[in-house]
C-alpha cells in the first residue's frame, strides 16, 4: 500500500519525492546485500564486529557457486530498477559501486572452476595465519567459547569440502603449480604438536582462567575445546596426506596460468578484477617495461651524481654492506619512523590536503616477521589509532634509505590519510566493511578496490618528491627502489602468466633491479605464481590517479588547486578506478568560472612545472606513452 502510494505521488509531483524513494530503495538494497555477504562469510562478519554468525563457517560446497550467483543476479535486477536520475550525488556513487560489485561477481561466475577449486596454498587457508582466525572472536562469555568450539568442530567438514574442490581441480587439470604448495607442509606442521599447546587451544588457557566465565563451566569448556582442537589436528594431518599423495602429483606442470585450458582469458579476467579497468596482459607488460627503464634512468642520475660507477644493483649491494645505513636497534628504527611522520611529513600536509580528519597514528613493531611494513586502520572517532606496523626485527639488514618512502606509503599521506578520509566519510556498511579478499576466488569474488588503495599509497610516494619529503638523494634512491619493485611486478606477473616466463627467469629479472635477497625474491615470485594479477594493482592504480591529475591540471590551468583535486579523490571513500574517473570528470565538468578555458594542448613547459627533474620525465610520460584507456 505504502509503495504504490509513493509511486503515485512521484508521478504527480516530480523528482524531489521520487528521490526520497529511490534513495530508500537503494539503501534497503545495499543493507540487504551487506547482510547477505556477512551471513555468507561468517568469519569475515566476526572481524567486522557482526556477531550473529560467530558459531559458523563459510560453506565451500560446490552447489554454492550457483546459489550465490543467483542471489547476486536478483539483487542486481532490483538495483537496475532504481532510477539513477533520482539519486543524490553521494547515493549515485553508492549505486555505481554496488553495480560494479554485483556485475563483477556475476561476470566472475564463468571462472568459478579455476582457482576457486584450489582453496589451499602457502598464501591461502587458515594455516597461513592461524592466530588471526583465533583472535577474530571475542572471548568474554561462556557463549563466546561455545561459539568458538562450534567453529572448531566445523573445520574438519570444511577440509572435506576442500578435498572435493581440489579433486575437481585435478579432474579439470586446473590445479596450482607445485611451487604454490611446497611451503604448506611447514605451515601445517606448526599446527601439530601437543594439543594443549596448539595456537587453536590458547583461548582456553589464561583467557578463560582470568576471565569472567563461571568457574564451574570452565572445565567442561576446556574438555570440549581440547577434543575439538585434537580433531582439527587430525583433519589437518589428513589434509597434508591428501596433498602429498593425491594433489601434489597432479599439480600443473607450468607456472603460468595461461597454460591451463582457457587460461589466457582467465588471466585477463583476473587483471580486470584487480585493476577495475580493461587492460590486456600485453598492455600491462609494456607499461611495466617502460616504467622499469624510466626508474633506472632516475636512479642512474643519482648514482652518477654521487660518482658511483657501477650498476644500480651493485649500488644497492654496497649500501647493504655499509653500516652507516643501518640502525643498531629496533627502538632507534621506531624513533626514526616517528620522527618522519610527526616532524618531517606532518607540517607539509596542509599545503596539499584540506579538511583532514586528523585521526591519530602510531608506529608499532610487528610481532611476527613478514612484510617490512603494513597498516591497520583505527576507529572513525579516533579512540583507537591507526597503526603503522613496522618490521624492525632485523635492524642489521634494513637500510634506512627506504624508510621515508615506507612511512609515506603506510602512514601519511598514504594509507593512514586515505583510510582516515574513507572511514569518516558518510558511506554505508557495504563499502565501509568490505569483505576480506580470498585471492584464490578471483574473479568470482567481490572486489575490494586494491588498485585505488594501493595506487593511492604509491601516488603518495610520488607526491613526497613534490612535497620535499625526501631529505637527501639516498632517501630518493630508497623511494625509487620501492617504486621499482612495483614496476617489476608488472613485467614479471604478466611474464609468468601470459608470456611463458620461467620461474628462474622471473627471479633473475627481479634480482637485477631490486635490492632484495634471493630467498625474498623467490617468495615474491611464488606469490605471483599463486595469485595471478594481484601484484599489478599498485602501479596501475598510481598511474591512473596521476593521469587524472594531469588531466585536471591541463583543463583547469591556473585554477587547478592540488588540495581540491585530492579532496575529489579521497572524500568519497574507497572506489573502483572507473568511478574515480567519473568523479573527477564530474568535478571538471561542473567547475565554476569557465571564463578562462585552459589551452587545448599543453605547452611543453607543463612537463616541467612539477617538482624535481626526475618527475619531469614522468609527467611527460604519463600524458603520452602510458595513458590508460580513457573511457573506463
Ligand atoms: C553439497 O552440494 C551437493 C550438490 O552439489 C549436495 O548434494 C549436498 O547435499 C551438499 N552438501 C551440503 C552439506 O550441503
Ligand atoms: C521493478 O519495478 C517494477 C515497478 O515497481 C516492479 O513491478 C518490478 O517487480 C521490479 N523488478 C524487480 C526486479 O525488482
Ligand atoms: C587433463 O590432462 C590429461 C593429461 O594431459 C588429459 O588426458 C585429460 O584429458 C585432461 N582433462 C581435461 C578435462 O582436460
Ligand atoms: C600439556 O599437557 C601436558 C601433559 O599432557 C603437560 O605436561 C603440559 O604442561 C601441558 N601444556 C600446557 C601449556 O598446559
Ligand atoms: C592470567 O593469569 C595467569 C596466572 O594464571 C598470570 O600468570 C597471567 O599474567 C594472567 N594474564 C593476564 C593477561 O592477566
Ligand atoms: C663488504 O665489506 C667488507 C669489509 O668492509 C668487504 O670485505 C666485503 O668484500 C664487502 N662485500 C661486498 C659484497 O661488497
Ligand atoms: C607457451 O608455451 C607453450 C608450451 O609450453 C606453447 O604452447 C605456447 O604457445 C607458448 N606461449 C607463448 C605466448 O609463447
Ligand atoms: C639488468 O639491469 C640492467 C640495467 O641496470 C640492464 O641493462 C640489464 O639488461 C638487466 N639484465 C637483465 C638480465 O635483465
Ligand atoms: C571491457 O572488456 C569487456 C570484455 O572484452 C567488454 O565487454 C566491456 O565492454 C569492456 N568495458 C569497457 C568499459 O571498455
Ligand atoms: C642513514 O642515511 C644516511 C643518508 O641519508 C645518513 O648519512 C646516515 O646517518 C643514516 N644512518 C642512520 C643510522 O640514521
Amino acid at each position: 500500500m505504502w509503495t504504490s502510494l509513493s509511486i503515485i505521488i512521484c508521478v504527480l509531483s516530480g523528482a524531489d519525492i521520487c528521490s526520497g524513494s529511490a534513495s530508500r530503495d537503494l539503501s534497503t538494497l545495499h543493507n540487504e546485500f551487506f547482510a547477505w555477504r556477512m551471513s555468507d562469510r561468517p568469519v569475515t562478519a566476526t572481524t567486522k564486529g557482526i556477531h550473529k554468525y560467530d558459531d559458523q563457517l563459510e560453506s565451500f560446497n560446490m552447489s554454492m557457486f550457483d546459489i550465490r550467483k543467483e542471489k547476486a543476479e536478483t539483487l542486481h535486477a532490483r538495483l537496475l530498477n532504481i532510477s539513477q536520475e533520482d539519486l543524490s550525488k553521494s547515493d549515485l556513487v553508492n549505486y555505481k559501486i554496488l553495480d560494479d560489485m554485483l556485475t563483477t561477481y556475476i561476470r566472475g561466475w564463468a571462472w568459478r572452476q579455476y582457482q576457486n577449486l584450489n582453496p589451499i596454498s602457502f598464501m591461502d587457508g587458515i594455516q597461513r595465519n592461524p592466530s588471526s582466525f583465533v583472535n577474530s572472536l571475542p572471548f568474554f562469555t561462556r557463549g563466546d567459547f561455545e561459539n568458538y568450539i562450534a567453529r572448531l568442530q566445523k573445520m574438519p567438514d570444511q577440509y572435506e569440502e576442500f578435498k572435493v574442490l581440489m579433486t575437481t581441480a585435478m579432474q579439470l587439470n586446473r590445479t596450482f603449480h607445485r611451487q604454490s604448495m611446497i611451503r604448506v607442509e611447514d605451515q601445517f606442521n606448526a599446527l601439530m604438536g601437543p594439543t594443549n599447546e596448539s595456537v587453536f587451544y590458547t583461548p582456553f588457557l589464561d583467557t578463560l582462567d582470568n576471565g569472567t566465565v563461571d568457574p564451574d563451566v570452565r572445565g567442561r569448556l576446556k574438555e570440549q575445546g581440547l577434543i575439538a582442537v585434537a580433531n582439527l589436528q587430525t583433519a589437518i594431518q589428513n589434509m597434508q596426506q591428501f596433498i602429498n599423495d593425491v594433489y601434489l602429483p597432479n599439480t600443473r606442470p607450468d607456472i603460468g596460468i595461461s597454460s591451463l585450458d582457457g587460461g589466457q582469458e582467465y588471466y585477463e579476467a583476473c587483471i580486470r578484477w584487480y585493476l577495475s579497468v580493461n587492460m590486456t596482459a600485453q598492455e600491462v607488460h609494456d607499461i611495466g617495461l617502460l616504467e622499469v627503464d624510466r626508474i633506472v634512468d632516475n636512479m642512474e642520475k643519482i648514482t652518477k651524481k654521487q660518482g658511483f660507477e657501477g650498476s644500480v644493483s651493485e649500488y644497492f649491494k654496497d649500501i647493504m654492506n655499509d653500516t652507516r645505513f643501518f640502525f643498531n636497534t629496533a627502538e632507534e628504527m621506531i624513533e626514526e619512523y616517528e620522527k618522519q611522520i610527526f616532524t618531517v611529513v606532518e607540517p607539509e600536509l596542509e599545503t596539499y590536503f584540506s579538511d583532514m580528519p586528523g585521526l591519530p597514528i602510531e608506529v608499532l613493531p610487528t610481532p611476527n616477521d613478514g612484510p617490512i611494513g603494513s597498516y591497520s586502520s583505527g576507529s572513525a572517532d579516533g579512540s583507537r589509532p591507526g597503526i603503522f606496523w613496522a618490521n624492525v626485527l632485523r635492524p642489521e639488514s634494513s637500510p634506512n634509505l627506504t624508510m621515508m618512502a615506507l612511512t609515506i606509503h603506510e602512514a601519511n599521506p598514504g594509507h593512514h590519510l586515505q583510510i582516515s578520509y574513507s572511514i569518516t566519510s558518510d558511506t554505508p556498511d557495504f563499502r565501509q566493511k568490505m569483505e576480506s579478499s580470498a585471492h584464490n576466488k578471483v574473479p568470482f569474488a567481490f572486489p575490494r578496490y586494491t588498485a585505488f588503495v594501493e595506487g593511492w599509497a604509491l601516488y603518495s610516494e610520488f607526491l613526497g618528491e613534490e612535497m620535499g619529503l625526501y631529505r637527501d638523494d639516498y632517501e630518493l634512491m630508497g623511494r625509487y627502489s620501492s617504486e621499482m619493485f612495483r614496476a617489476c611486478r608488472l613485467v614479471v606477473d604478466t611474464g609468468i602468466h601470459a608470456f611463458n616466463w620461467t620461474r628462474d627467469g622471473a627471479i633473475e629479472y627481479m634480482l637485477n633491479y631490486t635490492a632484495r635477497s634471493y630467498e625474498a625474491v623467490a617468495v615474491e615470485i611464488d606469490r605471483y605464481i599463486t595469485w595471478p594479477g594481484q601484484a599489478l594493482a599498485y602501479k596501475i592504480g598510481e598511474i591512473k590517479i596521476l593521469e587524472l591529475r594531469r588531466k585536471a591540471e591541463q583543463e583547469l590551468g591556473d585554477r587547478f588547486d592540488i588540495r581540491e583535486f585530492h579532496s575529489v579523490v579521497l572524500k568519497s571513500g574507497t572506489l573502483p578506478l572507473t568511478v574515480l574517473e567519473d568523479l573527477v570528470n564530474d568535478w571538471l565538468d561542473s567547475y565554476p568560472d569557465p571564463a578562462t578555458p585552459a589551452p587545448a594542448t599543453p605547452a611543453p613547459t607543463t612537463c616541467g612545472t612539477v617538482g624535481l627533474a626526475s618527475s619531469l620525465v614522468w609527467v611527460c610520460g604519463v600524458l603520452g606513452l602510458y595513458a590508460l584507456p580513457a573511457n573506463l
